[in-house]
């Protein structure tokens, strides 16, 4: 009987037999060892390595609950749309995303290519280390993986039927409540508000009807707008990084959703990183000023390359004839440049006071230079939303970050 014909959660050990029985990667007789290396709130990542070659294969296997919570029950299939996303995104961002070899859906197992000599971006980025071609490698993968699947260059009902295939309910569901809904009521009382800036949180963010109406807005423009495939996590434990190159992975949040959600996910976790140097390291030190300038040349590069990406994806790809009509195209990133600043405002909001906090933040140890971060990422992400028609550019982010922080 075949081991593996009933799903089971593996242990790191169950691993080994598991990888042996799936696919002809190791040689007969390795010798291999297995680890469990997953910090995420879902999953579990396990290691298995050839103790002897080196060459080593990731199983990310899905749970039925999570992990940072047992109360949450997530349907397994969040690994069928992982797997097909990246082998997805790996052809339309060729080097950016891991090969997947295999997905098993009945173990719910993806088996995929390990990142070697490449880290986690948090902890790379906690370490005030650089990568020169972020902002070119994130927007390459932006562009190409939202516009080219959008109305804009995809045949119609072939779009229809990925809108179809990558419906993901249950973390379209977490987002709704952790991104949209909690960090502005509190609602199902888990958030996670710093004690010191607990007066400043009802205030700005508990009491706000007018922040609320607008969040509103952006809710159901997240349910409703199904404009491209979009990643749905693209925070910076999302991508695996080194000082040469980088990967996009983890994209089982995907769904058909606003191409916004992506490019402000990137936007507001790289800022995070801003201000974990901008509180922990000294001001004599040598590091600070050069990383913190590191970070906001990507954010504007960022914007500013994906709008100069869009502009010739559109120009050399539109498919649609109405779509080629005089100022469509102008129009269109207007609406898709608001989304990002009103995402960008959001996922700041939430990594301060929601359930899934950064450990960029929650590990200032300085009690005042904490709740100095936090209130200047929670100004800066009121900002962006309810001004997010005015954030045209790179320049418009970085003018925002440097008005907030001066008045901090
Ligand atoms: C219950 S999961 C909490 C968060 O972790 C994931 O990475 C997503 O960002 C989600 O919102
Ligand atoms: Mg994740």
């Amino acid at each position: 009987m075949n081991k593996y014909e009933n799903y089971f959660l593996m242990k790191a050990e169950d691993t080994i037999d598991y990888i042996k029985e799936k696919v002809d990667f190791f040689e007969e007789g390795a010798n291999l060892e297995a680890k469990e290396i997953g910090d995420g709130n879902l999953n579990y990542v396990f290691k298995v390595k050839d103790v002897d070659s080196g060459k080593s294969i990731i199983i990310k296997q899905a749970g039925e609950v999570t992990r940072i919570s047992e109360d949450m029950k997530l349907s397994v299939d969040r690994g069928r749309i992982e797997a097909s996303v990246l082998t997805l995104q790996g052809s339309l961002a060729p080097g950016i995303v891991p090969k997947v070899y295999l997905y098993d859906d009945i173990m719910c197992t993806i088996i995929m290519e390990d990142m070697v000599d490449h880290e986690m971006m948090r902890p790379f980025l906690m370490n005030f280390k650089t990568y020169e071609n972020f902002a070119e490698d994130t927007s390459t993968f932006l562009a190409n993986t939202l516009i080219s699947t959008s109305d804009i260059v995809m045949n119609h009902k072939e779009k229809k039927e990925l809108v179809r295939d990558y419906i993901n309910p249950d973390l379209c569901e977490i987002s709704e409540d952790l991104v949209y809904t909690e960090p502005f009521n509190d609602m199902n009382n888990r958030n996670n508000v710093f004690p010191p800036i607990k007066d400043f949180v009802e205030k700005e963010l508990y009491s706000d009807e007018k922040l609320h109406l607008e969040v509103a807005k952006l809710k159901f423009d997240f349910m409703n707008n199904a404009q491209s495939l979009i990643h749905g996590d693209l925070h910076t434990g999302s991508v695996f990084i080194n000082k040469e190159h980088m990967y996009i992975f983890d994209p089982e949040f995907a769904f058909y959703g606003p191409m916004g959600y992506d490019i402000g996910n990137v936007i507001a976790n790289m800022f995070f990183a801003w201000c974990h140097a901008d509180a922990v390291l000294e001001d004599t030190d040598e590091r600070k000023e050069p990383f913190k300038t590191w970070v906001i040349t990507q954010i504007k590069d960022l914007v500013d390359l994906f709008i100069e990406k869009y502009n010739k994806i559109y120009d050399e790809k539109v498919n649609d004839e109405m779509a080629k009509v005089p100022g469509f195209k102008e129009y269109y990133l207007s609406t898709i440049l608001a989304d990002t600043a009103g995402v960008a405002g959001l996922e700041s909001i939430r990594r301060i006071v929601g359930m899934a906090n950064v450990i960029d933040i929650t590990s200032i140890e300085d009690e005042a230079k904490r709740a100095r971060a936090e209130k200047i990422v929670i100004t800066l992400g009121k900002k962006y939303i309810l001004d997010r028609h005015n954030f045209k550019s790179g320049q418009d982010y970085v003018d925002a970050i440097n008005e907030v922080v001066n008045q901090f």
